[in-house]
């Protein structure tokens, strides 16, 4: 039985991480319509195989992405080292479908994990437990011979990949399509897991609930202070759509980060680079400009939350370290602001970084006075509260 202060020790750097970046990379990418085109398109598997050998990645792709995500401010990656298609972006002793065997030629996985490494960054390991190539991928759930082989292949590369790459922080199962826990003996694989890699953390989706939960798309906080993270996608596919333009911009992402870190979770964002791996530009444009608001704001979102039960106001909403309070202002309604909610008595009031602000409260409802008529983008204001018992510099 996992025991909570050895789980608390393991998630302590994940919980102030506050976000990362997801890597969807895989042979789909080719095909720039959707990472599950082999599955929606019936495309047979001696057809989607020739995309092993067209797939040519330009090299140490990796480490554009690493610089990108620390210039974002993200402080973790989490790449699909195997999405549902079944081939392996690493080296692999239990099949030759693998990107050192076929197209790319060499080790996908090394090279993320290098990558990362170099630019400070923790490494996360995406794998898929559905796999659409390997025979026994669906028969395992009605023919025993099957499910042995099968269970055995998938417990193998986790092996595999818990050996292989050094210190792994992050085991971001996916999809555990068709078995339950108990068919994947998913108990024993992450018993496994944990003894070779024992400062890793486990997500939900082996079908146990493990270190962390990953409501999908929809920021959901999780009940009893159990660690969470929201994946996202930037635009409307997990992998590479060149035609897709409905990026999120650097305001949205802002926004979903500060409803994150208000109720205490995670944001991993994806990018779904194109098959030579260059990033897409809308995805460039705005991860710069969420690093050079968290440069300024971050404090307010990295290690801060509230995860009390907040209704996500219009107006915005509140993170909080110690006795000082964050509010992330939404709409600015012009030269007052009232903010309700707040359950201490305020001491003083400031924009983050600058002046002081003349406030009056009643009860747990503060307002703002003089307030610039003209503010800077109101998603770039962060109003900085000390409450009571703060020792006042
Ligand atoms: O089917 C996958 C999907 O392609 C993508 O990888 C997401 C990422 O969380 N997971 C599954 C859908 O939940």
């Amino acid at each position: 039985m996992e025991n909570t202060g050895d789980r608390e020790r393991r998630l302590k750097w994940f919980k102030e991480a506050r976000f990362g970046m997801f890597i969807h990379w895989g042979l789909y990418s080719q095909l720039g319509r959707h990472e599950w085109v082999m599955n929606r398109e019936r495309i047979p598997i001696e057809e989607y195989e020739k995309l092993a050998d067209t797939w040519h990645p330009r090299p140490n792709v990796a480490r554009e992405w690493a610089r990108l995500a620390k210039e974002a401010g993200m402080r973790y990656m989490v790449m699909t080292t195997k999405h549902h298609e079944g081939f392996c972006l690493f080296d692999s002793k239990l099949t030759d479908y693998t990107a050192v065997k076929r197209g790319p030629g060499r080790d996908l996985v090394a090279e993320y994990v290098e990558a990362a490494r170099a630019e400070g960054l923790r490494v996360g390991f995406y794998y898929s437990l559905m796999d659409w190539h390997h025979p026994d991928g669906a028969r395992c759930k009605f023919n025993e011979a099957a499910r042995r082989r099968f269970v055995d292949y998938i417990h193998g590369q986790v092996k595999e990949l818990c050996t292989n790459y050094g210190k792994v922080d992050i085991l971001w199962y996916d999809v555990n399509w068709p078995l339950t826990p108990e068919e994947w003996e998913a108990e024993k694989m992450n018993a496994m897991v944990r003894s070779l890699q024992p400062d890793i953390i486990i997500n939900d989706r082996s079908g146990l609930p493990e270190d962390f939960g990953t409501p999908e798309q929809h920021i959901t906080p999780a009940k009893e202070g159990r660690a969470w993270e929201v994946c996202m996608t930037f635009n409307d596919s997990w992998g590479y759509t060149p035609i897709d333009t409905n990026y999120k911009s650097a305001w949205t992402v802002i926004s979903m980060l500060r409803q994150v870190a208000a109720g205490g979770g995670n944001l991993l964002l994806n990018i779904g680079p194109a098959p030579d791996g260059s990033v897409p530009e809308p995805c460039i444009r705005a991860l710069r400009e969420v690093g050079e608001w968290l440069r300024k704001y971050g404090a307010s979102i990295y290690d801060a939350s509230d995860p009390m039960e907040q209704e996500w106001m219009i107006t915005g909403g509140f993170t909080r370290k110690g006795n000082i309070v964050y509010f992330h202002c939404n709409r600015w309604p012009g030269n007052q602001l009232a903010i309700g909610g707040l359950r201490n008595k305020v001491l003083r009031a400031r924009f983050m970084g600058g002046d002081d602000i003349r406030f009056t409260q009643e009860k747990d409802r503060l307002v703002l006075y003089d307030l610039p008529t003209l503010p800077p983008e109101p998603l770039d204001t962060v109003i900085e509260l000390e409450v009571e018992g703060t020792p006042r510099q």
